[in-house]
Order: structure tokens, then C-alpha cells, then sequence
């Protein structure tokens, strides 16, 4: 693999009470009354600006201003129809499948919103979480081997789907998660055509140097509710008003297939689906492993398996061959 000479992020260790170190929340949220908005300690992108494994330098450099990029033509025409069989056979199955943690249903009503961790569940998705394509765009970005932080399939259903307000992913996989860096990049797949009306990503250029530092305190077990409606860790209407007025506002739209890869920090969010097309991704969230989950810097349990990885941190090894069936 390529050396990548990468750029250390900030980890400041402070004395703990009991004569040993530990990590100080440099991204303090939902620990004080009024929301702030703190600049990001972190690189955007931490290899040389230069061509990588996967990403150009130009990428590179639209990656580190916008916090995202829009790929397109990136899976073969067989490759989406093998995800888009898998994403089906999921769906089927869902009736023996409900009742598991990992599976998300809808808040009205009981369609299927989300089915987490299916780089372990599913062959064909954990073969995809693998793909050279995209674990190099990851070590072009974070300069390091990575794992996955977290994965899941959202399928926003057609006339059902339900709207994932604006946040900050790292806001969440910090305070709830541990994550102490910003070094971990999303990278979803979208396995239906994206439109400006079935509720496609939306997200908020240049967002991803600020960070929302939230009011309000975390729930308990908040992500039984979170996952179906985000209500705590979302930032204040002036942060986000702010952020759009800087950076206006971008959706990722494009057919079945399209690779959007956006930084831990980008403010996103995508509206409701009232249309007959679902709009379904695959989502995979690559970890660096400088940074791996610690202690939730909120002070409170950490969250399931199923939607962050803590027990095993396995660095992935870049699968080359194309998509097939397994
Ligand atoms: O809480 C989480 O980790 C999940 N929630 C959202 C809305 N995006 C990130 C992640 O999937
Ligand atoms: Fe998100």
C-alpha cells in the first residue's frame, strides 16, 4: 500500500484523577446553555495534496473546501443490480428481521427506515464495505488504515420515508460514541436514483470547518429514538441559518450508484420522501485507527454494537476484484 505520509491529528491528554491521562473534549457539546459554534481542530484532509490510490488532487482539494464530493459512474451497471437484489431480499426478509436492534422502523408507521451494521449481516454489503474503490477514497482521505465505525442501509420508503433532520455525525459519534477526531469519513451509496423530490442528501458546503457545539442534555438510551427522529445533538436554527448563509445549500443527487463521500463534520440532513420511489443508500462510515472509540466524551454509556464499533477494531483489507456474487 502506498506510504501515506499523514499529518497527525491533535490528541490532547490531560492528568486524570487517577494519576493516569486522559483524552480532553477539544468539541465540548451538550454541556452548556447556549449552542456555540467552536472551529474544528482538526485537517480535513490528511495526506498530501497530490493524485492518491482513488482521488485525484483536485478531489482532494473540492473534498477539503466543500466537505463532500458527488461521484458518479463508479459501479457497473451489474454491480448495482447485484446491491439493488441484496437491498430487495433485505426488504423481503424484514418481516423475520423486525424485532432485531439493528432494524429501524419508521416513527408512523412500521415500514423499514433503517438496517444497521450490514457489513456484518449481509455478504453482499460486507464484500461491498471492502470494495478498493472505497477504502482507498477513505486512506485518501484519513492517511491511515481504517475500520468501520458504522454501517447501515436507509431505504426511505416511497410516500412513508421520513425526514433525517440537519446534524453533524462527528456532533453525535463524539458526545455518544468517543470518537475524539475529526478523521472519519461517510461514504453512502446511493442503490435508487436520488431526485430533487424523493428526499435526497442535502448538505451545507464549507460546514464541516465549524463545529455546532449543542444545548440540551442526552436522553437516556437516546438512540432508540434518535435513529428514528434526531431531536437532541441537532444544532440550534441560528447555527444553521449561519451555516447555509455562508454556504448555501447542496443536494447529492444522481442515478442509482452515484458515491457521495462527505467529512464526519459536514452539516447534512434530507427531507421527507412523499413521492412513490424510495430513496435508499447504503452508508459506510470509515474510522481511522488513530481514532478509535473511547469513553462518549458526554459522560454517559456508550452506545450498542450495532450502531458504533468498539468490541473489535479490524482494519479493512481493500478487496480489488468487481462486485460479484459472493
Ligand atoms: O446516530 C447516528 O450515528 C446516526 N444518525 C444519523 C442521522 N446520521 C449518522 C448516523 O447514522
Ligand atoms: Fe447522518
Amino acid at each position: 500500500m502506498m506510504k501515506m505520509e499523514s499529518i497527525r491529528s491533535k490528541q490532547h491528554q490531560l492528568p486524570n484523577d487517577k494519576g493516569g491521562l486522559m483524552i480532553a473534549d477539544i468539541y465540548p457539546s451538550r454541556k452548556s446553555a447556549e449552542p456555540q459554534i467552536l472551529l474544528r481542530h482538526d485537517p480535513v484532509v490528511y495526506t498530501e495534496m497530490q493524485d492518491g490510490m482513488f482521488l485525484s488532487r483536485e478531489q482532494k482539494q473540492e473534498f477539503e473546501e466543500k466537505g463532500f464530493l458527488v461521484l458518479k459512474n463508479i459501479f457497473s451497471e451489474v454491480e448495482i443490480r447485484l446491491l439493488q437484489q441484496e437491498l430487495s431480499d433485505l426488504r423481503q426478509r424484514s418481516k423475520e428481521l423486525k424485532g432485531r436492534e439493528e432494524v429501524i422502523s419508521e416513527p408512523n408507521s412500521g415500514e423499514i427506515r433503517s438496517i444497521f451494521k450490514i457489513h456484518d449481516s449481509s455478504p453482499v454489503f460486507s464484500r461491498l464495505a471492502r470494495d478498493s474503490r472505497l477504502v482507498h477514497a477513505a486512506q485518501d482521505i484519513l492517511a491511515d488504515e481504517v475500520y468501520i465505525h458504522q454501517s447501515r442501509l436507509n431505504y426511505k420508503p416511497g410516500f412513508e420515508g421520513k425526514e433525517f433532520y440537519w446534524h453533524s455525525d462527528f456532533e453525535t459519534w463524539h458526545v455518544e460514541d468517543g470518537l475524539p477526531n475529526m478523521r472519519t469519513v461517510s461514504i453512502s451509496i446511493t442503490l435508487t436514483d436520488n431526485t430533487p423530490q424523493n428526499g435526497a442528501l442535502m448538505l451545507i458546503p464549507g460546514s464541516h470547518k465549524d463545529f455546532i457545539s449543542c444545548v440540551g442534555e442526552t436522553p437516556e438510551d437516546h438512540y432508540k429514538e434518535s435513529l428514528k427522529k434526531q431531536e437532541y445533538g441537532v444544532p440550534d436554527h441560528d447555527s444553521l441559518e449561519y451555516l447555509a448563509n455562508k454556504g448555501g445549500i447542496e443536494q447529492a443527487l444522481g442515478p442509482a450508484g452515484t458515491v457521495v463521500i462527505f467529512d464526519c463534520n459536514t452539516m447534512h440532513g434530507s427531507n421527507s420522501n412523499i413521492t412513490p420511489y424510495a430513496r435508499s443508500n447504503a452508508f459506510f462510515v470509515y474510522n481511522s485507527m488513530q481514532n478509535k472509540a473511547q469513553a462518549p466524551f458526554g459522560n454517559i454509556p456508550p452506545r450498542p454494537e450495532f450502531v458504533a464499533t468498539r468490541e473489535k477494531f479490524v482494519a479493512v483489507r481493500p478487496e480489488e476484484r468487481p462486485l460479484l456474487k459472493t
